[in-house]
């Protein structure tokens, strides 16, 4: 019997790379974005391997979330595995200088979606026992950075979320993992820089950074891990990254 994975911000980065490796291994796939015309080209490509069911969805509507996810067709309607992906950084301004719109986007997403997919999804884990929920977080909700501000804390809000869940879920059999990448090339930085695809090439030049088929393939090893294994969290950066001093404020007078 095949099994279910629904994945959030399937349409590019993490998501899409995920979607393709599970499809390869004859998974059912719910694919949810806002991007219409992507979910459809996804649709085309994945339905040649396996079951796809796509939802278009803005995870920052409670209402659309909870009614999309309970009116599932029959033949998705077990979740075997599901992954909050969608998600967001926008922006890289010191905090009195950032925008409140980019920062209220952020925790919409980051964390009021996730909250609302979370939710809409896990009493149906709890009813039959089963079930992981791999959230993705970020090393930016372990380490802070100068203009990580609100992306960071939505970030510390997941790793929080993902143990509190752990608690309230013990003696189920249900399993939840962070997943907490660091330097990843997708469009993240395309978004966080608001679309100026010059500054988001930068980011990733001269280095190598994680790929989101690297990503795919933890995700992967997690769904396929034994059900009485549960993986905490999971930060990973690339060999090519790692910590800095930290930082002193000096000024001659000093
Ligand atoms: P991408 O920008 O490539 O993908 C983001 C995905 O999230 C898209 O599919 C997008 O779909 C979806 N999304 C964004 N906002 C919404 C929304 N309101 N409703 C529904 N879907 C939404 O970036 P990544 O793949 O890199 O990012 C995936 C996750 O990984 C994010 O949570 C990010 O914070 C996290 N992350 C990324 C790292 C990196 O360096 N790349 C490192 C650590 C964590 P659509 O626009 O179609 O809605
Ligand atoms: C993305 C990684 O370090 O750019 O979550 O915040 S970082």
């Amino acid at each position: 019997m095949p099994k279910t994975i629904l994945i959030t911000g399937a349409t590019s980065g993490f998501g899409k790379a995920c979607a393709i490796t599970f499809a390869q291994n004859g998974w059912k796939l719910i694919l949810t974005g806002r991007r219409e015309d992507r979910l459809a080209r996804l649709y085309d490509e994945l339905s040649l391997k396996t079951l796809v069911h796509t939802i278009s969805l803005d995870v920052r509507s409670r209402g659309e979330v909870f009614k999309k996810f309970q009116s599932l067709p029959v033949d998705f309607a077990t979740i075997d595995v599901l992954v909050n992906n969608a998600g967001l950084a926008l922006g890289l301004l010191p905090a009195h200088e950032a925008d409140l719109d980019d920062w209220e986007t952020m925790i919409d997403t980051n964390v009021k979606g996730l909250v609302y997919c979370t939710r809409a999804i896990l009493p149906k884990m709890v009813e039959r026992n089963g079930g992981l929920i791999i959230n993705i977080g970020s090393i930016a909700g372990n380490w802070p950075y100068p203009g990580g501000n609100v992306y960071g804390a939505t970030k510390a809000f997941v790793q929080q979320f993902s143990r509190n869940l752990r608690a309230d879920l013990l003696g189920k059999n249900i399993r939840v993992t962070n997943v907490e990448p660091g330097i990843a090339e997708t469009e993240f930085s395309i978004v966080r820089y608001h679309g100026d695809e010059e500054k988001a090439k930068k980011v990733y030049q001269h280095t190598r950074a994680l790929s989101a088929q690297d990503i795919a393939d933890i995700i992967w090893w997690l769904a396929n891990s034994p059900e009485h294994v549960n993986i905490n969290q999971l930060e990973v950066m690339p060999t090519l990254q790692a910590w800095g001093p930290l930082s002193v404020f000096r000024e001659e007078r000093l």
